[in-house]
């Protein structure tokens, strides 16, 4: 179980205890389909972003459209979304615009996304298993609100809820991290291969987290380096 430790949430409405802890090697294991269970996280942000990059893992064979991560704030509810409207397409979104990124339809294998954006330039750029896509731009000159509802297992359509059940994740997610910056190339590739990474507002092996519904933490079943 690793080191556990309790505190209060700030967010209002998403009220409860909830746990910091290492979930190195464990995965969330959303079990139904649809659903309407889901994971709220805890970043520590202190002012808006101008630039970040959010990495995680999953594993799963829907082929209908999923959440992959939500981040809504109360005038925006797509502000960050990282979202899968089928198999061989990604949809980066930063403060309510996209960019899509076409991607080879999967083996069913762990995927590893990285997306960053850039405030100064718009740039987004997405890598997916350790490798860049061509960037794309979007929302230059934008800033992302600090203050926000984070979730992983459903898409908000408002601050903290609005879910549609059938944009919902079915299966496993694991190795969830946001950072304040836009990582190096090197990071990048760190965050695929599970090497060690900078300090960062939402990191997996100090998840500060509280499970809504149907979803259980669970060891890996294997190594997920599939690419
Ligand atoms: C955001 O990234 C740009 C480009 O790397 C950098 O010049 C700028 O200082 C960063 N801004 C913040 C607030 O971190
Ligand atoms: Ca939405």
């Amino acid at each position: 179980m690793g080191h556990l430790q309790l505190w209060l949430p700030v967010l209002a409405g998403l009220t409860g205890i909830v746990a910091q802890e290492d979930l190195y090697r464990k995965v969330f294991v959303f079990r139904k389909d649809p659903s309407d269970a889901f994971v709220v996280l805890q970043a520590q942000l202190e002012q808006p972003l101008r630039n970040f990059t959010v990495c995680l893992r999953s594993y799963t064979d829907l082929s209908r459209p999923h959440s992959l991560f939500s981040y809504a704030t109360k005038a925006q509810d797509n502000e960050i979304l990282l979202f899968k409207p089928k198999p061989e397409e990604y949809r980066f979104y930063v403060g309510g615009k996209f960019v899509t990124f076409r991607v080879p339809e999967g083996r069913r294998d762990w995927e590893h996304v990285c997306a960053s954006w850039e405030s100064s330039t718009g740039i987004a750029e997405f890598w997916l298993n350790g490798k860049p896509w061509p960037r794309k731009g979007l929302q230059k000159g934008y800033t992302v609100g600090a203050t926000a509802a984070i979730l992983l297992g459903q898409e908000q359509d408002s601050f903290g809820g609005g879910f549609d059940l059938y944009n919902s994740f079915s299966g496993e997610l694991t190795d969830v991290y946001l950072w304040d910056t836009g990582l190096s190339p090197d990071k990048m590739r760190a965050a695929f291969l599970s090497l060690r990474l900078p300090p960062a507002l939402l990191a997996w092996n100090s998840l500060s987290y509280e499970v809504k519904g149907d979803v259980v933490v669970k060891a890996r079943l294997r190594e997920v380096l599939g690419a």
